[in-house]
């Protein structure tokens, strides 16, 4: 490289402007290294996701509506974004005080870099040691790339070959009292080169880091193609349990639609060939299964319609699909269930815990399962690969576990499973609920026949009815798909003659008790949301 003469470019007084620049591109240079060591090495976890993690997991009791919708995945990115803003301030506080004192700079790197450890270490699914690794390695990176570009910005004497300035303390390149007189190494053109090369260099670090975490680690757990034929298994939907209308929503959703809930901000990657899942607690003989096992065991398929607590009246957070699994109250029965047991919780590989009553999952009108198969496919790895719960009329913040590890029978006194003790209800049954799909809210109709739409679910105590009303009229009948069944919903359809102006559409549904959807509009804290799903149209 040709020597920088630095009285022939605009050698200039360092500024402060320069010394955060150089702090907060030093700080993406550590974020974006540490992001391609997680992407690279298996197990590594990465610290921006551990660190949003760490405040999912650390929010305070009832907060779940602040983050049941962090949940959605632009969420998720959103608290991505976040952490890395939060550390690039952070960054530029160190790159300020390294004018002073580059050892002070270090030292709140070094700290900031511990912060993402414990954050990393304290959470099931992470290596404590890759953890270590990565911070060290993201704290190492920050620190060279400061080290340099403060020299570069004229704070500190230019870095020598093997010497990264660590430790060091205040500037030791004094001021020269004469700005006529700067020092040979300072040079705006060399900072600026720099300082946006290491910039690039960290976008670059940085996007294929995250490409390789979001397409799984390279060395990639192998998710099995496909699910052993079950015993028994379901018979083709007959037409009467779909209705068909132009965009309505399918009675089964695909595997790649369904909606997706959990802390997770990376959903684990299991390896089916070492995963075992235990039943233990109050039991007479605690049992081990392997996914081999499992799969052996006598596999039943049904459909289940599964819904969020945190579904908004109208929300997309429900899903109905056929699940493949094993009978939980087979597995139950083969461990011998102590009698006083009355709460089953299911923990999950990472942690995540549920808990509902044992009665409810032994009744005799439901089958609850350890699920392994979504519209007889494996379970997609978002979805709980290799194998989740699915509990009929429940919630899945009760019931629906996950990459589940462990099934364990105790009291109902004995724990509140995680969102329980985040100040959500203890019992989750599902309530009774029904949504406009068609006509949107806001739609321009032409003025005739408009066929109204959507979905309405009780499970498992089945749909009933469903009406709906336009502007506060009489309620209608709507017409209903057959029910596959009570744990499933329902899709309606009602035919209206659209008038111009402007009008209100409402729908509710009864159960199949009798029980008519709540009014009063309220939640979805703590036991799900109540009222009516409605949309305004204006007909021309
Ligand atoms: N391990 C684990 N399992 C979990 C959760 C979670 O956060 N972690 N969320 C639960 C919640 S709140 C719901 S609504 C369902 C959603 O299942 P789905 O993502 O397959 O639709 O999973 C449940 N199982
Ligand atoms: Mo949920």
């Amino acid at each position: 490289m040709k020597p920088i003469d630095a009285r022939a470019d605009t050698a200039q007084e360092p500024t402060v402007l320069r010394s955060a620049v150089a702090g907060a591109v030093a700080g993406a240079v550590g974020i974006a290294a540490s992001e391609l060591v997680a992407g690279i090495v298996p197990g590594a976890p990465s610290l921006v996701v551990a660190v949003g993690s760490f405040i999912i997991a650390k929010q305070p009791p009832g907060a779940k509506d602040l983050v049941a919708s962090t949940f959605g995945t632009n969420d998720k990115l959103a608290l991505n974004i976040a952490v890395v803003v939060v550390a690039l301030l952070v960054a530029t506080a160190a790159g300020l005080l390294g004018r002073r004192s580059f050892g002070n700079a270090s030292r709140l790197f070094a700290a900031f870099g511990l912060v993402a450890f414990v954050a990393a270490a304290l959470q099931p699914l992470n290596s404590p040691v890759l953890a270590a690794v990565n911070a060290v390695v993201a704290t190492a990176a920050s620190l060279a790339a400061l080290r340099i570009l403060l020299a570069d910005a004229g704070f500190l004497e230019p870095v020598r070959l093997g010497w990264i300035g660590l430790g060091e303390d205040g500037p030791v390149a004094p001021w020269p009292e004469t700005p006529t007189d700067p020092l040979p190494y300072q040079s705006r053109r060399r900072f600026l080169i720099r300082a946006s090369g290491f910039l690039v260099g960290a976008l670059a670090m940085g996007t294929l880091g995250r490409l390789l975490i979001s397409r799984g680690h390279p060395s990639g757990i192998p998710v099995s193609a496909s699910l052993p034929a079950p015993a028994a298994s379901v018979s083709p939907l007959a037409a009467e349990e779909s209705l068909t209308a132009p965009g309505i929503t399918p009675i089964v959703i695909p595997n790649d639609r369904f909606y997706q809930i959990d802390t997770e901000l990376l959903v684990p990657q299991v390896d089916a060939s070492t995963w075992q899942l235990r039943v233990t607690g109050m039991v007479d003989h605690p049992l081990t299964f392997t996914y081999a096992e499992l799969l052996a065991l006598p596999l039943f398929e049904q459909y289940v319609t599964l819904a969020c607590v945190s579904n908004t009246v109208g929300g997309g957070l429900v899903g109905n699909t056929l699940w493949t699994g094993a009978h939980l109250k087979q597995v139950l029965a083969q461990a011998g269930v102590k009698s006083g047991a009355t709460q089953i919780v299911g923990r999950s590989v990472d942690g995540f815990t549920v808990g509902f009553p044992t009665a409810w999952a032994l009744d005799p009108a439901r089958d609850p399962m350890i699920a392994v198969g979504m519209n007889r496919l494996p379970l997609p790895t978002e979805h709980g690969y290799p194998a989740r719960l699915i509990v009929p009329g429940l919630y899945g913040y009760v019931s629906a576990t996950k990459w589940l590890s462990e099934i364990e029978l105790t009291t109902r006194e004995a724990f509140d499973a995680y969102w329980v003790a985040l100040g959500w209800a203890k019992d989750g049954p599902i309530l009774t609920e029904s949504r406009i799909d068609h006509p949107s809210n806001s739609a321009h109709l032409a003025a005739g026949p408009v066929d109204i739409d959507g979905l309405a679910w009780a499970p498992d105590r089945g749909v009933g009815k469903v009406e709906v009303r336009i502007d506060n009229g009489p309620w209608q009948t709507a017409l209903l798909s057959r029910a596959i069944s009570k744990a499933t919903w329902v899709q309606w359809m009602l035919r209206w003659e659209a008038t111009p102006g402007t009008h209100t559409i409402e729908v509710r549904a009864t159960d199949g008790t009798g029980n008519v959807q709540t009014a009063t509009r309220g939640g979805p804290l703590p036991a799900g949301a109540t009222g009516y799903d409605q949309v305004s149209v204006s007909v021309t």
